[in-house]
């Protein structure tokens, strides 16, 4: 079969019918939001691998709605979302063009009624994300970007904003100036909280003060949205955002936005050490994409002659240094 060609405008034509299904989709997550909490009790939250990995009857709602939207649209068009895997769906990843799709990011802030909640809409082709929608409805925030064409923020019905939204990107001489974004994630076993508590421990400890290789970070958060982090670091309001276990549906928009806005984007500690000194570095790879461990630098200015991109890769390196490195389940 000859691989399917996707010109500017065609992209353009996608990103404008996604943009439409998110907002279609924000209004049945607000409906959902309403009615979990005008109910008295949890019984329309479900376990997934554990009493922490949460499903609503919501997220497999708005995954049906926008699956069948897209096949209706293109249905030639190949489809990975977070639910129909979890229903066993798991077709492999090919050249075609493919949606990768989150129905509701941030699914325990959605049950607890924390308005950071989103629905992440990315294509990929040629196993590459090119088009990212991330859309939150309860605070009517927008992100938009399409590989090469720039990415944007639309509050409301505000005009689009240019990611990042300063027009001159701020230096970062260290992890020390920086407000990074962790997640606890869903898998609780001691191996994994000990290293990553401690991981958090040293980036947020005094060096001064009895923690050893502490950076003393501005702070950390906690957004609990994948999605909304790489919106949050494309924009400029996080400087880092690492994480280890989420999926690609969770990154696949984001991953687009944060590029578009001049972020740097890579997995793991051996993903890094190896292609850092590569042309390869940089470029989101089917490995880094499917890899379930990523961080997300945004755009920095050079200085003192040292390059942008330099300065993300002394930040990752830096970050990489400090924390420790977890195996998924
Ligand atoms: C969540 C992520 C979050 C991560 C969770 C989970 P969900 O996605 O976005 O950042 O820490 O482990 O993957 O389950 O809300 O779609």
């Amino acid at each position: 079969m000859t691989p399917q060609v996707l010109t500017p405008s065609d992209l353009q034509a996608i990103l404008d019918f996604t943009v439409i299904l998110a907002k279609t989709a924000g209004k049945l997550i607000l409906d959902g939001s309403a009615a979990i909490h005008a109910s008295s009790g949890d019984s329309d939250v479900s376990e997934k691998k554990n009493s922490v990995d949460l499903v609503t009857e919501y997220d497999v709602k708005v995954e049906e709605l926008v699956k069948k939207e897209i096949q209706t649209r293109y249905p030639e068009f190949k489809f990975i979302g977070e639910e129909s895997y979890a229903a066993g769906s798991r077709p492999p990843l090919t050249d075609d063009p493919t949606f990768c799709v989150d129905p509701i990011d941030g699914t325990t802030n959605f049950i607890h009624g924390f308005p950071f909640v989103c629905i992440s809409l990315g294509l990929i082709h040629n196993r590459r994300p090119v088009i990212g929608v991330i859309y939150n409805p309860f605070l009517e925030h927008l992100y938009t970007g399409v590989k090469g064409q720039g990415s944007y923020l639309t509050k409301g019905s505000s005009a689009p904003l240019k990611l990042p939204l300063s027009s001159l990107p701020k230096p970062l001489p260290s992890l020390s100036q920086a407000l990074l974004a962790v997640e606890w994630g869903s898998d609780r076993c001691e191996k994994t909280i000990s290293a990553k508590s401690s991981s958090f421990g040293r980036l947020a400890g005094d060096p001064a003060q009895g923690v050893t290789g502490g950076k003393m970070a501005h702070s950390l958060r906690s957004v609990g949205s994948a999605a909304l982090n790489f919106a949050l670091v494309a924009q400029g309001g996080l400087d880092l955002y690492w994480e280890i276990g989420c999926w690609p549906w969770d990154v696949c928009a984001g991953i687009v936005i944060a590029e578009e806005a001049g972020g740097l984007v890579t997995g793991s500690h051996d993903v890094f050490a190896t292609t850092m000194a590569t042309d390869q570095f940089g470029e989101v790879t089917e490995e880094i994409l499917t890899g379930r461990k990523y961080v997300v630098v945004r755009a920095i200015r050079g200085n003192l002659g040292e390059t942008g991109s330099d300065a993300q890769k002394r930040i990752i390196k830096e970050f990489y240094d400090t924390v420790e490195d977890v195996e998924t389940n």
